[in-house]
């Protein structure tokens, strides 16, 4: 508490305190949340059309062969809910195929993205209710009134994100899902396990832009926390956990250095890793097995002919 009314005193925000827990973990851990400024926004959209990132197109390609399939599972008057919807690009090729959907409700927190994508698509679909809401959708949220006259509420998570939560949170946020859908389904992207070295080259790609994307969560730290991160001091790295049947993504130190972060220090040794992101591949046995430990059940897996992607549609497991 300052003595004087005219001397504050800054501490470290929340938010400071914890990137400063992370940082201080062994090994140190930054949230991948910090990728995603404006600049980390459309790296990642650049990301999704490389040659080596084979997750976007594969899971679109599945989406084009098997939307008319999976809308016929999903039936007639459903509203689907989407989870960190975006571009929303998937979610038309469903939309396109779908009987009669009472609601489409993308939930996004960036609202520019979320305001933007929902008109485009209000404009493409006039006949369609669509009901965005801005809220961070690994908290609970409200559904608004017209979703409740849905035959069936089914809740849309593509793109793999799933993946990017450690087993305890995706099977949390699997559970949480389940509830929101109340008896309905859910359809969710996940990337399937294969050769290590394709993995390593998605993350890890020859233009170098997903190591753009690794390193502009230290801009963005910098920025947002008033850190002094020495962006050319650090240096991109995939890494393939077999044991925990993921792809790391990590930022080495080249050298010894002190790093400020909201008025603290924070050393890292030379050669040290920070670890921004875990991506989790999965068997079909393995998905199940998170799935059923949440209490719902593969009800069909789609896949592309190569076996690289999958989309799932869950139900409660207690249907059966
Ligand atoms: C957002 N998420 C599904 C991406 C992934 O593949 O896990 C994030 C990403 N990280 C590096 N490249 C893409």
């Amino acid at each position: 508490m300052a003595k004087h009314p005219n001397v504050a005193v800054a501490l470290p925000s929340r938010i400071s305190r914890e990137v400063l827990a992370g940082l201080r973990k062994t090994p140190k851990e930054l949230s991948p949340v910090w990728f995603y400024d404006e600049t980390g926004s459309n790296l990642f959209e650049r990301i999704c059309e490389l040659p080596e990132y084979y997750l976007t197109r594969t899971e679109l390609g599945i989406m084009r062969e098997h939307a008319a399939e999976i809308a016929a599972d999903i039936g007639p008057r459903a509203a689907i809910i989407e989870f960190g919807s975006g571009s929303s690009l998937k979610t038309r090729l469903l939309l396109d195929q779908l009987e009669d959907p009472c609601a489409y409700v993308p939930v996004d927190i960036s609202r520019e993205q979320l305001l933007d994508a929902a008109g485009t698509l209000a404009r493409d679909y006039p006949a369609l209710r669509i009901v965005p809401i801005c809220a961070d959708f690994t908290r609970p949220f409200e559904i608004p009134q017209p979703v409740l006259s849905a035959s069936r509420r089914v809740i849309y998570f593509p793109g793999s994100t799933l993946g990017n939560f450690e087993m305890q949170s995706a099977r949390e946020l699997l559970v949480a899902m389940r509830t929101l859908a109340q008896g309905g389904l859910i359809l969710v992207g996940i990337d399937l396990k294969k050769d290590p070295k394709l993995l390593e080259r998605a993350y890890d790609d020859a233009a170098g832009v997903t190591a753009q994307f690794n390193l502009n969560a230290l801009r963005h730290v910098n920025r947002e926390l008033h850190a002094n991160f020495d962006i050319k001091a650090f240096q991109h790295q995939a890494v393939w956990k077999e044991e925990l049947s993921r792809i790391e993504m990590h930022l080495v130190s080249r050298h010894h250095q002190s790093v400020e972060i909201a008025g603290e220090h924070v050393d890292f040794a030379r050669g040290e890793h920070l670890r921004t992101e875990c991506c989790h591949k999965y068997t079909v046995e393995s998905f199940s097995e998170l799935a059923r430990s949440a209490n719902l059940q593969v009800a069909r897996v789609w896949t592309d002919a190569n076996a690289l992607f999958g989309v799932v549609l869950l139900q409660n497991g207690q249907t059966q």
